[in-house]
């Protein structure tokens, strides 16, 4: 029996963009209830007492005390890099968001990009230990999409040869693993509160670690390394997360439970859905330990399977007014800025993920019937590359639009 709930022959474009992520937003009266405190009090930023409240609320939730806040992810794991002192060589993952290299640049650390494992595009750790040479210090993993790393597996590779440990967690808030917050592995991990994140605090990062004597250098490192007003103990910067931050974080936290179960609610829709659809391949499930966040919904498109290529799949969806994502094309090393650190020929596991993937929506208030008619809208998409059935499918360039119009998909089939 066919998965599919309902199939529409015709699914109707969305009215109103449907993007890959929609933050979650607390009650406007909780926050300007929180606003007014925050007004009445005049304090903004500089450790203020509601990014002290905050910091609380998430040391109970993270089970650590060793956590510290920044103003994003971006300047945490710049600051994680500087707080262990790495130097020289990196070993990381081609496979992610710009910001996970650029913290090793800005720390004058070269990085060494090894391949993947195709289950949940994660560091693939025998690669790893292949990478090391006299001049590695740490090997820098990322939970991609939520999914852990091979946690065990880098653990002993950075033991045996004395490395440190350092996740970007920036997907993973909310994760457990075998009944431990993912935060627990490693020697430190960041985590990014960005907006487009399942848990946000409109821009924010958060550091947690294992060694506890390290907090007073992270908050120096975070605040221009001032001791007091007349002594500066080491070359800090500003990374500091302000009230309002810290106001829509205290929020936000209050909803984490219903936010993952909501989420994990749509992807099982998404998974039960898409199994019908050649050529539509979702992502592994968590393996077995792993409490899952769901914080995306990763889908591989084959070409030859699904009649069309991911990019045309990413732009067709467009015209229904789907917005989803190639996160993560072209993988970093391709980058301008990165390029001839490695040979095309090498990370043959990245770089086929990388042409083959799509992101798509997925957010706690994104409905049922939203995620069937997504799915309707793919399987439509699939369909008019079938010979004999919607061969009139044509794309928005054969239709004689102007640059201005939008381009339904009832405006390009012809009649
Ligand atoms: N490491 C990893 C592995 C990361 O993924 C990231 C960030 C970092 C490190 C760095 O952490 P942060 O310094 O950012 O804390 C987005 C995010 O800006 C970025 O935080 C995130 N990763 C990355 C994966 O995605 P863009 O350039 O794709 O964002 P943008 O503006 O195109 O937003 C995507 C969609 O989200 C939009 O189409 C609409 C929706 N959206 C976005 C924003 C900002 C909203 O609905 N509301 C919003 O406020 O990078």
């Amino acid at each position: 029996m066919s998965n599919r709930l309902k199939y529409q022959k015709s699914p109707k474009p969305f009215e109103t963009p449907i993007y890959v992520t929609k933050p979650v937003l607390p009650s406007l009266a909780d926050y300007q209830s929180g606003l007014e405190e925050i007004w009445s009090r005049g304090v903004l930023t500089n450790n203020g007492p509601v990014v002290e409240r905050f910091r609380n609320e998430l040391v109970e939730y993270c089970g650590t005390d060793n956590l510290c806040l920044f103003a994003n992810g971006t300047l945490a794991l710049q600051i994680a890099l500087q707080g262990l002192v790495i130097t020289g060589e990196v070993i990381t993952t081609p496979y992610t968001f710009v910001a996970t290299a650029h913290s090793l640049f800005w720390n004058r650390i070269r990085p060494v990009f090894v391949d993947i494992e195709p289950e949940h595009y994660n560091l693939d750790p025998e690669q790893v230990e292949a990478a090391i040479t006299p001049w590695t210090s740490a090997i820098l993993g990322v939970h991609v999409y939520g999914q852990p790393c091979r946690l065990k597996e880098l653990q002993d590779v950075a033991r045996r040869h004395n490395l440190k440990l350092i996740y970007d967690s920036a997907h993973a808030f909310g994760v457990r693993v075998n009944g431990q917050p993912i935060g627990a592995f490693g020697d430190m991990n960041m985590f990014s509160f960005h907006a487009t994140k399942l848990f946000h605090s409109i821009e924010g990062g958060m550091l947690t670690f294992q060694d506890g004597s390290l907090r007073r250098r992270l908050d120096y490192l975070k605040n221009f390394g001032f001791e007091n007003e007349v002594e500066v103990v080491m070359p800090g910067t500003n990374a500091k997360m302000n009230e309002l931050q810290a106001l829509m974080g205290r929020l936000v936290l209050q909803q984490m439970d219903g936010i993952i179960e909501r989420r994990r609610i749509v992807s099982e829709t998404y998974r039960r859905l898409l199994s019908d659809i050649p050529g539509i391949f979702s992502a592994a499930p968590a393996r077995p330990g792993v409490e899952y966040n769901y914080a995306y919904y990763p889908i591989q498109v084959d070409e030859r399977e699904f009649g069309h290529s991911r990019d045309t799949l990413y732009a067709r969806l467009k015209d229904w007014n789907v917005h989803a994502r190639r996160y993560f094309y072209p993988i970093v090393p391709d980058f301008a800025c990165y390029r001839g650190i490695v040979q095309e020929s090498q990370l043959p596991v990245a770089r086929r993920v990388a042409s083959r993937i799509i992101t798509l929506p997925i957010y706690s208030d994104l409905s049922i019937e939203d995620v069937e008619r997504i799915c309707d809208i793919i399987q439509t998409i699939h369909e008019s590359a079938v010979p004999g059935r919607s061969s009139n499918f044509r794309t928005p360039a054969r239709t004689g639009l102007s640059g201005g119009e939008v381009a339904t998909p009832a405006a390009i089939r012809a009649d």
